[in-house]
């Protein structure tokens, strides 16, 4: 399965609906949490070419974008394949 990273605040409304969607397909995730942390605030935004709102999800070495993205990604059947399901 591809590797699947999540760059999240921990008071944030779309992370949470993000990483609900991912856990109901039984998806393992890594999650970093940019609240405090700026290095890893700077990688997310580098990764994503100047994305500053979060979360932003990578799937492999794709950037897949924040939570609205990712469903309509699922919604037209583009992520499972993605994942490997
Ligand atoms: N359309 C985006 C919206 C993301 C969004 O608005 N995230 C908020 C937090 S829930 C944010 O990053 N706000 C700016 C900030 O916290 O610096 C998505 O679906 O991911």
């Amino acid at each position: 399965m591809a590797k699947v990273e999540i760059y999240t605040k921990r008071t944030c409304g779309y992370c949470m609906m993000a990483k609900r969607l991912l856990q109901r397909k039984g998806v393992e995730y890594e999650e970093y949490s940019v609240d405090t942390d700026q290095a890893k605030w700077a990688e997310m935004s580098k990764r994503s070419n100047g994305g500053r709102t979060v979360p932003q999800i990578f799937i492999g070495n794709e950037h897949i974008g924040g939570f609205d993205d990712m469903n309509a990604l699922d919604r037209k059947g583009g992520l499972d394949p993605l994942l490997s399901l």
